[in-house]
Formats: C-alpha cells, structure tokens, sequence
C-alpha cells in the first residue's frame, strides 16, 4: 500500500493506522499525547489504543474522558494484569488497522518521526520500522541517568549477540509494522517482560526486514519509569526461552531463581532459629515454610506477576502453594532415595529428585495455582 493511499480520515471506513499505547500510570500524559498525534496524524484515518492495566493513578479515566469526545480514542483497561509486552499484543490484537505502531504512553517518544516510520511499512520499504536512538540523527539524550545509559547500552549489545537481523536499537519501543506480520508471529511470542520488538524478531519464522529511523528520545517530565531489576532479570530470561526454542520458559527461570531465593531464606532462617537453641530438625521445619512463605510471594509478585493473587485467593494460594511444594518434596526424596538404592552415585540421585521436585512444583503452580483465569 502505498503511503499516498492512507485516505483522510473521516466518515468512511475504520482507520487504517492503530497506535498502541501501553500505559501504566501516566495520567498526566493521555491528553497532552493525543494532543501530539492528532496533529501529526491530521490528514489521515487512525485511531490511538491506549492498554493499561487499572492504573491506581486513573489513566483509564482520562483515556474515557478522550474516548468519550473523539472516536479516534480507544482504551483497553485489563483488570488483574501487569506487562508492557502483553498489553502491547492485546491493544494490537483488538485493531483491524492495516498497520500498527507502537509507542510509549510518556512522551519520551518523538512522535514527529511517526510518519516517517508507518510511510517506511506502508511502501514496502521494511517489515518493521524501528525508532532508533542510535542511529544518525538519533538521540537516548532522555534516558533518566549514567546507570540508564550503562544498563540500556549493555541490554542492546547483549540483545545484538541473539538477534538475526542487524539492528543498532532493538530494545526501542517504538516501531511499526503491518498488523498481518504481527498477527501471524503473535502465537509465537513470549509476551512476558518488556521487550516486545525483541520478542517479534525473535519470535518470526524467518528474519524480517528492517529499517531503522533515527528518532530522539525525550526525559520523561510526569510520572515514574517502571523498569527495574526484575525487568532485566525478564529481559535475560526471554533471550534464554528464544534461544533454546522455547525448551527453557521463561517463567521456569524466573521460578528457578526465585527457588534459589527460597534455598537461601531456608538456610538464613534455620540457622537463626538454632541460635535460639532449638534443635535442628524443628529448626529446618520453620526454615522450609519460612521458604515456601518466600518463594510464594516472591513467586507471586514476579514469576506470575500477571496473574498475581489478592486477598482471600492469595490464602488460598498460599495453603495450596504449600501443599505443591510438599508433595514434591516428598518425590524429591523417594526418587533420590531410590536412585540411590540402584547404586547411582549420591550426587546423581539428589540432583535427580531436586530437579524433578522443580518440575513438579512448577507444573503444579502454572497450572492450579497461578492459572490462567
Ligand atoms: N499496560 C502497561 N504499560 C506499561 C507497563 N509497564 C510500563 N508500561 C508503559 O510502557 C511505557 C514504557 O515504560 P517506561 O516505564 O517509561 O520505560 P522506560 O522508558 O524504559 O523507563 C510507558 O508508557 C509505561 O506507562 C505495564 O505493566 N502495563
Ligand atoms: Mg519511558
């Protein structure tokens, strides 16, 4: 489709450019923003997907109070939810527009270089046009801090070492490309973290084309950056899970780390309880549920953080957690115990029963506990 085609925008038809906004407390941006891109987009047919995931701040409020008077406003407001990468997909998904962009809901995206990015898909040009801040003419000057720039600059080249297409940018979150492409890889995709460009580049059957444009990027004036140490910790995880071809989950490695959490907090709280002078066995019972209490709630709040449990199911959750996690160990110990009795060396027979405890405890918890609802 040529960009010359992208008809006015009016009466006849749906838009024929969608731009999804995740958004996650950025009350103070929705308006200023459609602002911005109702004069870039003027002359042409589109909307803006706003997704958030209830926002305490009220973002949807503010996206309803726009939506109410433009019809080139939508919102997506999912309750219970948490991630930038799976709001993106759903704010795609629930678009029938020929192509999609998609960017930051903070106005560190320069929106001038929107077009710029829709007219380099709808020509043919690329599969994916991607914002780059490091390219000529390119700018990260907004990022918050020294420790941003370090944190950003390492992500990209570790991010490069896995990708096969070149890219100078590939941890943007601004880019657009044809919905088609996005919907036929969507089946694909991780969806967990931050990263959704990575993920599709990754998630493609076969490498797409791209064009970087050079784009700025702006310091945040209103509202707080979300990205923290479990984001990175995510961002590891999904080149791990897209690397080995899905054999290793992500949410497996998140649950294998928070585990070893768990392995610590067992040790740190036994051997304070001894202290106390209480004998060892009891000890190391209230070190196994000071563990099965920590690996739940770090579990919780990040491993499943988008099916995070509140309140009277969280109780629930927490018994049944229990539960799981004792049923394992106790195959942990009758299988080490029976390798063991078929002269496998004691390592073998431990390491047997501990990763098959794992595998159970992870099945059980991704399937009963923190199931999708
Ligand atoms: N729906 C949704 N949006 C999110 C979430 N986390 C971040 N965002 C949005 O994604 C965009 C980028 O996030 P931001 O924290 O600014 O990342 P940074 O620019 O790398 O510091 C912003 O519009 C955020 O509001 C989330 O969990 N859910
Ligand atoms: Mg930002």
């Amino acid at each position: 489709m040529p960009a010359q085609s992208l008809a006015e925008g009016g009466a006849a038809g749906g838009p024929e450019i969608s731009i999804i906004v995740p958004c996650y407390n950025e009350v103070a941006n929705v308006a200023p923003l459609v602002g911005m891109l109702e004069s870039i987009m003027a002359g042409r047919r589109w909307e803006v997907i706003f997704v958030d995931d209830n926002s305490p701040d009220g973002t949807t409020g503010a996206v309803c109070a726009q939506a109410a008077r433009k019809a080139y406003v939508r919102g997506i407001c999912r309750i219970g939810r948490r991630g930038l990468s799976t709001a993106v997909i759903e704010g795609v998904l629930s678009s029938s527009a020929q192509i999609v962009a998609v960017m930051d809901g903070d106005l560190q995206h320069d929106e001038s270089r929107l077009i710029a990015l829709i007219d380099a898909v709808a020509s043919g040009d690329c599969e994916v046009a991607v914002g780059s801040r490091h390219v000529e003419g390119g700018s990260n000057a907004g990022l918050a801090n020294a420790w941003r720039h370090a944190l950003s600059d390492s992500g990209i080249w570790l991010a490069q070492r896995f990708l096969p297409v070149s890219l100078t940018d590939p941890m943007s979150g601004f880019f657009a490309l044809r919905r088609e492409t996005f919907v036929a890889i969507a089946p694909r995709l991780s969806g967990t973290g931050f990263k959704i460009l990575l993920d599709l580049l990754l998630s493609a059957e076969k490498p797409l084309s791209v064009r970087e444009i050079d784009c700025g990027f702006r310091p945040r004036v209103a509202g707080e950056s979300k990205l923290d140490a479990l984001v990175m910790l995510q961002f590891a995880a999904l080149l791990l899970e897209k690397t080995s071809r899905g054999l290793v989950p992500l949410r497996f490695v998140a649950f294998c780390i928070v585990g070893l959490a768990g392995v610590g907090a067992n040790l740190g709280v036994m051997h304070l309880v001894r202290l106390c002078g209480v004998h060892f066995s009891t000890a190391q019972a209230i070190g196994t549920v000071a563990a099965m209490v920590v690996n739940f709630s770090l579990d919780n709040n990040f491993t499943y953080r988008d099916r995070r449990l509140r309140g009277q199911s969280c109780v629930w959750g927490l018994l049944l957690f229990m539960l799981v996690c004792s049923v394992g160990a106790l195959a942990d110990v009758g299988v080490a115990h029976l390798m063991y009795a078929q002269s496998y060396r004691v390592n073998e027979a431990s390491l047997a029963g501990a990763v098959l405890a794992v595998v159970w405890n992870y099945a059980m918890s991704s399937t009963i506990i923190w199931r999708t609802r």
